[in-house]
């Protein structure tokens, strides 16, 4: 299918972004002040001159302007099935597996987003999308659990029927794509009525705030939904000068020069009114506390080795700050002081394989190459070749802070339960009816295909790595 996805992609993200916008209008307030923050970087690397100028078409590409990820949790596998084939219809495929019982979640996840260098260029539309992993729950969570989820139903007759027809005809007319579009923000949309109880709601909340999120609601509102700047620092002290709830710290790699990975920061789940089933047609009143807005930076992808070296430093960290009882000005201290490891350099990264680059012929380019078969690092070294970091596309969840605070004693049986749990990818799959794909081997395709790109450019017959 490769009709108007793009544009269906495209249409849906905005148009969930305006929903979110009048469900949680600070979202709306975030999302200004991500553009406000974004033109004063512009304008300071201006001022600066030299070779700091951002050029704004080339480090903000449209796409940033209007990219945005989201976050759904689903509660069994018939919602995950649905849901791959509703992304699926956008363009939108399962990446990568995610394992958050380590941090004391009772669930797993995948991100659908696009694949390619493309589509990614032309809207970079993702959804980190968690199931609930019903064999960590203790048996009576199970079974209150079970009962709820399975009456609800988190899609329309609308949407299923337009996403069969999708699936049939390969594509949508545009008429069928403004359809899919109203009917699929049903799936996502807030509801302050909840389908359990007050008492039944305590049970669940208790065990997990989040299992109590998943199961307690009729659709699977998204959770929060996250721009993209340029200067996350400045986003994260305009939010705390302007009065937002901003968590403290921005979670991820500590500010580089040449940035890794993602760095992102929040401000605070909103408590909301909601109101709990009673008896007969009645409702109470409560509240509720999930949904919030996030901000991210985007740095480079790294290899399986950069990866490694990162979670290795990362593991380092908070080691030591357990041991001290770090602070978040001494746990900022320590970050900075142990990613010092991590080369800050364009060509370090390269040479030493720790992130994925794209390859391009220079304009000067292979102007007398009298061989046919060259060395990378000599093409680099003589200006034929330049290289350009790959964009890290995917999430981070199991950030610092996370596994920070999931060390921190106080953890209770259940939760210990969970955290003792393995990851289940395999059980993952079977829920979603599909496989994930391997984020790593996208971006390992990326450099390889532009390296093949430039090698029948320049007419060589290999070029060696
Ligand atoms: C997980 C959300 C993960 C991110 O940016 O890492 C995520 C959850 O549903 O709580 O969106
Ligand atoms: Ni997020």
């Amino acid at each position: 299918m490769d009709w108007a996805q793009d544009t269906l992609r495209a249409g849906f993200c905005h148009a969930l972004s305006e929903m979110y916008r009048s469900e949680v209008p600070l979202y709306g307030e975030l999302v200004d002040l991500v553009w406000k923050a974004d033109a004063e970087a512009i304008n300071a690397s201006r001022q600066l001159g030299g070779a700091n100028v951002i050029d704004p078409d080339e480090i903000l590409p449209s796409r940033n302007r209007v990219e945005r990820h989201g976050a759904i949790r689903l509660g069994t596998a018939k919602e995950l099935a649905t849901i791959r084939r509703m992304f699926a219809v956008m363009g939108m495929s399962p990446v990568g597996y995610y394992d958050l019982s380590v941090a004391g979640f009772p669930m797993h996840a995948t991100a659908f987003r696009p694949k390619s260098r493309e589509a990614l260029a032309r809207h970079p539309f993702r959804v980190f999308t968690t199931v609930l992993r019903m064999d960590l729950l203790t048996e009576r969570t199970r079974d209150l659990a079970w009962r709820a989820l399975n009456q609800r139903n988190i899609f329309t007759d609308r949407l299923v029927a337009l996403i069969d027809h999708a699936e049939s005809q390969g594509r949508l007319t545009p008429d069928e794509c403004k359809a899919f579009i109203a009917e699929g923000l049903e799936t996502f949309r807030w509801h302050s009525k909840a389908t359990v109880t007050l008492e039944e709601y305590k049970i669940l909340k208790a065990e997990h705030p989040l299992i109590a999120d998943i199961v307690s609601f009729p659709s699977c509102h998204i959770n929060h939904l996250t721009p993209r700047t340029i200067d996350i620092d400045l986003v994260q002290k305009m939010m705390q000068d302007n009065g937002m709830p901003a968590k403290e710290r921005i979670e991820g790699p500590p500010h580089r020069e040449y940035p890794i990975l993602l760095r992102q920061t929040s401000f605070k789940a909103l408590e909301e009114t909601v109101y709990f089933r009673g008896s007969d047609e009645t409702y109470i009143r409560g509240s509720h506390t999930a949904r919030f807005g996030e901000v991210e930076q985007r740095g480079y992808a790294l290899t399986r080795k950069g990866r490694k070296l990162y979670d290795d430093i990362l593991a380092r960290v908070n080691t030591e700050a357990v041991e001290t009882e770090a602070d978040s000005g001494k746990y900022e201290a320590l970050l900075k002081r142990h990613f010092e490891e991590f080369p800050d350099d364009l060509r370090q990264l390269q040479e030493q394989e720790l992130a994925y680059f794209c390859y391009h012929v220079t304009p000067r380019g292979g102007k007398g190459l009298d061989t046919t078969k060259a060395n990378l690092n000599q093409l680099l070294k003589d200006g034929v070749l330049d290289l350009e970091p790959i964009t890290y596309e995917d999430f981070l969840p199991l950030s610092a802070g996370g596994i920070f605070n999931s060390n921190l004693g106080n953890t209770s049986q259940s939760k210990r339960l969970i955290m003792e749990a393995d990851a289940d990818l395999d059980g993952f799959q079977r829920m979603m009816g599909a496989p994930t794909i391997d984020e790593i081997s996208l971006y390992a395709q990326m450099q390889k295909d532009s390296l093949e790109t430039c090698r029948v450019q320049l007419g060589l017959e290999e070029i060696v790595e």
